[in-house]
């Protein structure tokens, strides 16, 4: 299923009105504050978040999963699902594939459904968490870290395979994340695997083409709930500097200790050019992968400052790959990423707002309460018609959850697919 460009108007002449008086308003008011609107609009205009693959189906927990209906059953699928996603916000013009999950089978055609779906291949993620079927070697005591040899040789020869797929896609990234760790004291002798996994990561590098990155994502625990190896940004920093120039720090949202700062993080990154990647989801107590923005929006925005600060500040800092990275248990799946694509719209935008020199200027005069004021004005701007306005630039629909519903996309995903599917990924 497409999305038909006459819906979009019909829905855009539908809301045009409310639409235009509430950007009135607001860009109104802005303006006043000095702040150049077409600029913003141009901005959001200018943001693409990666899709990731394994996020289109309904996810599950441990303890069961609830199908969904209409889920995309095949890359191609899921390929023209975030072709409808891209439709009906212009901001999510890319997908970012999971290795084996999603192997592309016949690479000439799936290129070209890419094509059409006008989706590019952003960062391509190696599993060297799971067995697969018939697997020779297992990664149930570690991969890249392995004590034995011959399975860290397997789980880097496995990561290259991944880079020659990506090539051949047109992707430029690599995201390594592991799961290796320990799930017991004494089971793992930490310095020697380390060693090993800086070992192993050299090896994935040193076959990096030229013009791609590698960004090395970390987490606290899970599966692992002793100890993991790359556990947190300053072994994923330390990982990345030793490989070279073309390694970097991925920032997933979740994958922190509880009230960890993160805008923080962001910035040290930054300051030393080393942030590459960055997983949108958010989290009440662990890696939830529940809707970015839909827990903790203030520290989303928070972060957004620290990144659009470093955007404009750290030119030895490359552009920064965004993607999605969440799981759906109970909700519509492109309901869900149409709900986070708008989530990290609306924290970025408002960051954008921030007045950096009159934010500096009462820094350096240590006035606290107008540097909260500042950040706080910023964040409870309504920017939500402002996003409207990038969308209609685009001839994207003025209310993508309201189009998606009124155009009956999943009823004509389950009539096209059926009501029993089941998608690969989490
Ligand atoms: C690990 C993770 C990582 C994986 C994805 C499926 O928790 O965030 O990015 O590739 O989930
Ligand atoms: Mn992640
Ligand atoms: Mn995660």
């Amino acid at each position: 299923m497409k999305i038909d460009k006459n819906n979009i108007s019909d829905h855009n002449r539908k809301y045009k009105d409310s639409f235009q008086k509430e950007f009135n308003f607001v860009s109104g008011k802005l303006e006043q504050k000095g702040i150049n609107i077409e600029q913003i609009v141009q901005k959001v205009n200018d943001f693409q978040v990666a899709i990731p693959s394994w996020a289109l189906g309904a996810g599950g927990t441990r303890f069961g999963r609830f199908s969904y209906g209409g889920e995309p059953s095949s890359l191609e699928q899921k390929l023209q699902d975030v072709g409808i996603l891209h439709s009906l916000t212009r901001s999510a013009g890319s997908v970012s594939l999971h290795i084996p999950w999603d192997i592309p089978k016949d690479i000439k055609a799936i290129k070209e459904i890419a094509k059409s779906n006008e989706i590019t291949f952003d960062a391509m993620n190696s599993n060297t968490f799971q067995d697969q079927k018939d697997a020779k070697k297992s990664y149930k005591f570690g991969s890249l870290n392995n004590s034995d040899k011959e399975i860290r040789d397997f789980a880097v020869e496995h990561n290259r395979e991944v880079i020659k797929i990506g090539k051949e896609l047109g992707s430029k990234s690599l995201t390594v994340w592991l799961a290796d760790g320990a799930s017991f004291p004494g089971q793992l002798n930490f310095q020697r695997a380390l060693d090993n996994t800086q070992d192993s990561l050299k090896g994935i590098y040193d076959t990096l083409p030229a013009d791609w990155k590698m960004f090395i994502e970390y987490k606290p625990y899970e599966p692992n709930f002793y100890s993991t190896t790359i556990q947190d940004w300053g072994t994923s920093f330390m990982l990345a500097n030793a490989c070279g120039e073309k390694a970097y720090t991925l920032v997933d949202l979740g994958h922190h200790l509880p009230n960890t700062n993160i805008e923080q993080i962001v910035a040290t990154l930054m300051y030393k050019g080393k942030l590459g990647g960055f997983h949108f989801n958010d989290s009440k107590y662990g890696d939830d992968d529940v809707t970015v923005g839909s827990i903790k929006p203030y520290a989303l925005f928070l972060i957004f400052n620290e990144l659009v600060y470093g955007m404009e500040n750290n030119p030895n800092n490359p552009e920064l790959a965004w993607m999605i990275d969440a799981s759906h248990n109970i909700k519509d799946p492109l309901e869900d990423l149409l709900q986070s694509i708008e989530a990290i719209l609306v924290a970025y935008t408002q960051a954008l707002l921030i007045d950096q020199k009159e934010l500096r200027e009462a820094q350096l005069r240590h006035d606290v309460v107008k540097c909260q004021e500042i950040v706080q004005d910023a964040y409870r701007t309504d920017v939500r018609s402002i996003l409207q306005a990038a969308r209609l630039k685009t001839d994207a629909p003025l209310n993508p959850l309201e189009a998606y519903r009124s155009f009956e996309v999943r009823k004509n995903l389950i009539q096209e697919r059926g009501s029993k599917t089941v998608a690969t990924g989490l």
